[in-house]
């Protein structure tokens, strides 16, 4: 990958998926909501020119099918929950520069332009395929309007994606069994004529594309997979009514997944229309340079369903259209509720404006959402843990720091003491900067969030040790000046995640300017000499509302669960008599995505060593083709250690490193039960096979 570092002298343009108009709000949306305004906030304090886009997805069957259950016409059912994020994201502190809409007139001009492109470009082709049709309705069923059994695993699938198997895009005709979802008709296929963009000559650009892409490995490692078992051609058309009109052709529409990335850039274009390219340039950001690069950072911040669409179908339309490609492409996980997955139908799911009504700061989800877990991994949600985080981190940590030292400072010095800074707080800011900075550049969003907090730990230990209460007003006062310093960096550091209280601390610290636009250096200019006495920045959530909270979400999924079966669609996993645990492996799927998360090989012990302190442990060398791995494993008393060498085990060769009785781990030799019987393979794989 040839990047330039994060800031670069292009524009940046940092874009959220976009929701579909269709439904509430709630915290899986957020999470990758918060972490894209989280990501562009943190490019800005880094210098980099950026805008954050983003606009309502209005199109696509399932809002054509529920404004019909609506009895409202699709556009005025999209509208309104348009409107409705329109009013929402902003109480989240979500600020996008640009925030438009897949149907407007923007889009829908530039939507068509890319199409007419694509096709003078020899890169559209008709052909007869067979869709799905309900005989006694005498009406196509595309997409959504039809569900079946999916071509490639097996399981049960959306007409358009394997949703609950192996997440593929489905295309039109390839779903077996189909089933009308409207009136649950047996669907047939019938001979229509579409249009089709030949994804499948791209396959070397997309390759190539692949290599430079930055951002999370899931987006890379997924589309390789695909790429090398063959593109298909992908059929853009739909026999619909809405949607954006196929040019010179009536009765089609575009698909959907068509127009929605495009929004990208007409929502930049809009930006720019608004603040004028002086200010902003959409061209510089979307046009290639002539010699084919892209003229701008693009950002694509995105939930990992749909990696698929991000990184073949949205950069082969980029390429034909001579439009940048991507720089980054971030796939966050999903949210889990108290561990279980995230059901909107079972409204086991916390809502935003529930969130809102209760009355809590945006920034404490924020912080939530964006700085728990690995970026890629599902992230669960639960009141106590959001308790647990606020109280300790938020409240217990940075507000505690800024609280006491801002309060020691004021009292005693009405402000910053005349003292210089130390070699010893500087150097931990900077190293506080680096970190950040390094952070943004390998797109560690909760890395980044992080660095303020471990910042305002730090400053806490710093005042502890130095107990500048014991002291006179002298000697006082280098201490006080150090930790108004580490305050105003913490705060400087904080704005990314928590805007709405940075700025409330950078008015503490007697900031100059706005929070918002001062780069990340601010955090090691010298702070205000005076500045009025603190207020704490945080509040504690309380045992008793924690207690409340969660017996509100259990009361709804019990209602909401209670409803559903009373109808006939009761999952069988619902029932009262399937053990807790049967029901944990029935409910807490997880997706192919998680799967190949972990990197499972084979592998052949060399050498097997008793750790000598250690009642369990032992030191295995493993071959797993490509390096032989040191592995500590609890396996000292359960086998023969000397009969080990020459065994072929299973390792789970991503795991985290640790270290265990001084000895280094790298990988985990995977066993089953108490007697770790190791697991091993049934005939000649290699160490270094995968496991999949
Ligand atoms: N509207 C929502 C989703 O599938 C979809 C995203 C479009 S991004 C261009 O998550
Ligand atoms: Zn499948």
């Amino acid at each position: 990958m040839s990047h330039d570092t994060f800031p670069t002298d292009r524009p940046a343009v940092v874009t959220c998926g976009l929701p579909y108009a269709n439904g509430d709000l709630h915290v899986g949306h957020l999470r990758s909501y918060t972490a894209g305004d989280v990501f562009s906030r943190a490019l800005r304090k880094l210098g980099q020119q950026t805008a954050f886009v983003c606009g309502s997805d209005m199109h696509g069957t399932p809002i054509a099918v529920n404004a019909d259950e609506e009895g409202v016409s699709p556009e005025e059912f999209a509208l309104s929950y348009h409107e409705q994020y329109l009013e929402t994201f902003p109480k989240f502190n979500v600020d996008f520069d640009n925030y438009g809409h897949t149907h407007d007139e923007t889009n829908t001009e530039l939507t068509q332009d890319i199409v007419r492109t694509l096709d003078a470009e020899g890169y559209v082709y008709e052909k007869e395929i067979k869709v799905a049709w309900d005989p006694i309705e005498d009406q196509p069923l595309p997409d959504r309007y039809v569900e079946g059994t999916c071509p490639y695993c097996g399981a049960h699938a959306r007409g358009d994606e394997c949703d609950e198997g192996c997440g593929r895009h489905l295309e039109p005709g390839e779903i077996e069994d189909p089933v009308s979802t409207r009136t649950g008709n047996p669907a047939e296929y019938r001979e229509r004529t579409h249009k089709f963009f030949r994804v499948s000559e791209l396959s070397d650009y997309l390759s190539g594309f692949l290599d430079r892409l930055e951002g999370t490995s899931n987006a890379r490692n997924q589309p390789r997979e695909w790429i090398e078992s063959g593109l298909e051609d992908w059929c853009i058309t739909r026999d619909l009514d809405w949607g954006i009109d196929y040019p010179g052709e009536e009765d089609l529409v575009l698909y959907v997944w068509v127009d929605a990335p495009i929004e990208y850039i007409s929502s930049t274009k809009q930006y720019t229309e608004r603040v004028g390219p002086e200010v902003y340039d959409w061209e510089t950001v979307w046009r290639e340079s002539e010699t084919g690069e892209a003229g701008g950072e693009v950002v694509h911040v995105i939930g990992r369903d749909i990696i698929q669409h991000h990184t073949i179908f949205w950069p082969a339309m980029l390429e034909v259209a001579d439009f940048s490609e991507p720089r980054a492409i971030c796939a966050t996980g999903f949210v889990t509720i108290n561990g279980k997955g995230l059901s909107t139908s079972r409204n086991r799911a916390i809502w935003a404006r529930e969130y809102l009504d209760e009355g809590f700061h945006p920034d404490l989800i924020r912080y939530y959402l964006t700085t728990m877990g690995g970026f890629q991994q599902d992230l669960d949600f639960s009141w106590d843990r959001f308790q647990e985080r606020v109280n300790g981190e938020l409240v217990g940590t940075v507000g505690n720091f800024l609280y006491r030292s801002l309060l020691f400072a004021q009292r005693n010095f009405g402000g910053t003491p005349d003292a210089d800074l130390s070699a010893e707080v500087e150097a931990r800011i900077e190293e506080a900067i680096d970190d950040f900075t390094d952070a943004v550049n390998e797109y560690e969003i909760r890395r980044a969030g992080d660095a303020a907090v471990k910042l305002a730990q730090f400053g806490n230990e710093y005042i502890q040790r130095n107990e500048p209460w014991k002291l006179d007003d002298e000697e006082a006062a280098p201490v006080i000046r150090d930790c108004v310093q580490l305050a105003k960096a913490v705060t400087v550091l904080l704005e990314p995640v928590t805007p709405g209280k940075a700025e409330l601390a950078w008015a503490q610290v007697g900031g100059e300017g706005d929070v918002h636009d001062v780069p990340v250096d601010a955090a090691l200019e010298p702070p205000a000499a005076e500045f009025d006495e603190p207020e704490e920045l945080f509040e504690q959530v309380e045992d008793d509302r924690v207690e409340e909270l969660n017996e509100k979400l259990d009361a709804r999924v019990e209602a909401a669960t209670a409803t559903e079966s009373e109808s006939d669609e009761t999952p069988a996993d619902e029932g009262e008599d399937v053990s807790d645990e049967l029901e944990l492996l029935l409910e807490d799927r997880i997706g192919f995505e998680d799967f190949e998360a972990l990197d499972i090989r084979v592998g052949r012990i060399e050498s097997a060593e008793p750790i000598e302190d250690s009642d369990k442990l032992a030191k295995l060398e493993v071959d797993i083709g490509l390096e032989t791995r040191q592995v500590v494993a609890g396996i000292k008393q359960l086998h023969d250690l000397d009969e080990l060498p020459g065994t072929k085990v299973v390792l789970l060769a991503n795991m985290e490193k640790a270290e265990l009785f001084g000895v280094e781990s790298n990988g985990m030799v995977l066993a089953a039960g108490e007697q770790a019987d190791l697991l091993t393979t049934h005939s000649d794989a290699e160490p270094g096979t995968k496991v999949r």
